[in-house]
């Protein structure tokens, strides 16, 4: 049987790596050999070294976007498939990236479309995000930041509703129908990774189905540089030491401090991720928006040696995003807590160069 490949996309914050960690799951209990790939711009991902505890082999395509890189995109696919066995790989691209239906679906289907199933393109969409978009508001995003969610959902074969243990079943329907009224051309789902709702639906139907990049956004690269470009991005990895130290608490007043200092300089989080190991413990914090949206999972409790990795994307300048996190750092350590810095990359994405563009379906 041909290995299947697997795009989940959609906009920081979506729910694309509970998604996929929660998929591998299910598909190993049914015996599946399992392929997960992450992406960024920069090295040292929260999601990464989250997907690793998670069943299946874990590839990492860093330091460029999959349609900037497509060459390390099918290398990883072809990796997993040759040293993991994988027979069903599902990959997440860089929430802030679109035109994945002409960049990657496009030319896969050219270059390998005998060789491998390609599923339909999942589009994940944060409800409270799309609700907020459909009704003609930003968010606070920038618009260009909103144009971008805008073409991902466009491009989508099967655009998928996140989340839903947020809503009622009426606003699940409400919100599927005022979907399929904006985007006809692609099938609506609704899921919960963290409920498990409507998730073997929506993996019968990219394990099946053979309908993959039937739509392609007209996307102007002027608007979707911009919209890269609004954001700051920082990856950093520290070692950090103290003396029974509560790392749950730690990971929870950081992310607090943080949330406080974007909020006060009026600079929109696209997300903020912190991942917190001490063997094979692990606490993962998350913000994807105001101080409300935190959201803590797992625990590390006591320890005296950690490592944590933390991405952030937010809408400022790199040199002030670095300047914030590493000060915020700095005061949640204290006296008590020594910290080195294994990693620490910040940057603003340069304009996507796409390896492929076609402008027609294969
Ligand atoms: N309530 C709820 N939160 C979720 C669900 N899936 C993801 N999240 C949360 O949404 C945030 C972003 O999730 P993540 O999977 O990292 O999104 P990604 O940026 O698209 O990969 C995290 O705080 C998750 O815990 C879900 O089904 N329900
Ligand atoms: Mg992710």
């Amino acid at each position: 049987m041909k290995a299947r490949i697997i795009l989940v996309g959609g906009f920081l914050g979506a729910g694309k790596t509970s998604l996929l960690f929660e998929a591998a799951n299910i598909l190993t209990k049914n015996r599946k050999r399992v392929g997960l790939i992450t992406n960024d711009q920069a090295p040292e991902l929260v999601d990464t070294t989250f997907l690793e505890y998670a069943n299946g082999a874990v590839k990492e395509v860093s330091g460029s976007c999959f349609c900037c890189n497509y060459n390390g995109f099918t290398d990883a696919i072809l990796y997993l498939i040759k040293n993991q066995d994988a027979e069903i790989i599902i990959a997440e691209p860089v929430g802030s990236c679109t035109d994945l239906s002409a960049t990657i679906l496009q030319p896969f289907k050219k270059h390998f479309g005998k060789d491998f199933a390609l599923a339909p393109l999942t589009v994940l969409v944060d409800p409270k995000r799309l609700s907020d978009i459909l009704n003609g508001s930003d968010s606070g995003l920038h618009p260009s930041a909103v144009y971008i969610a805008k073409k991902q959902i466009e491009e989508a074969d099967i655009i998928v509703i996140s989340k839903t243990d947020l809503l009622t079943p009426d606003e699940v329907e409400e919100l599927k129908k005022r979907i399929q009224k904006e985007w006809p051309g692609a099938e609506v789902l609704a899921i919960s990774s963290r409920t498990g709702e409507g998730l073997e639906n929506w993996l019968n139907i990219v394990t099946s189905r053979a309908e993959a990049g039937t739509n392609l956004a007209q996307v102007d690269y002027d608007i979707y540089a911009e919209g890269e470009a609004v954001l700051g991005w920082l990856n950093a990895t520290l070692e950090l030491k103290g003396s029974s130290v509560n790392w749950d608490r730690f990971n929870e007043n950081l992310l607090n401090a943080l949330s406080r200092r974007f909020e006060e300089s009026n600079s929109v989080i696209g997300h903020v991720k912190l991942i917190i190991e001490a063997g094979n413990n692990y606490v993962i914090g998350n913000l994807t928006g105001n101080k409300e949206s935190l959201s803590i999972r797992r625990s590390v409790g006591i320890a005296d040696e950690v490592v944590m990795t933390m991405n952030a994307r937010v809408q400022m300048e790199p040199e002030r995003l670095e300047k914030i996190v590493l000060g915020e750092i700095a005061d949640a350590c204290g006296t008590d807590i020594t910290s080195k810095v294994l990693a620490l990359t910040c940057l603003r994405p340069g304009r996507p160069k796409p390896t492929y563009r076609y402008n027609y379906i294969v």
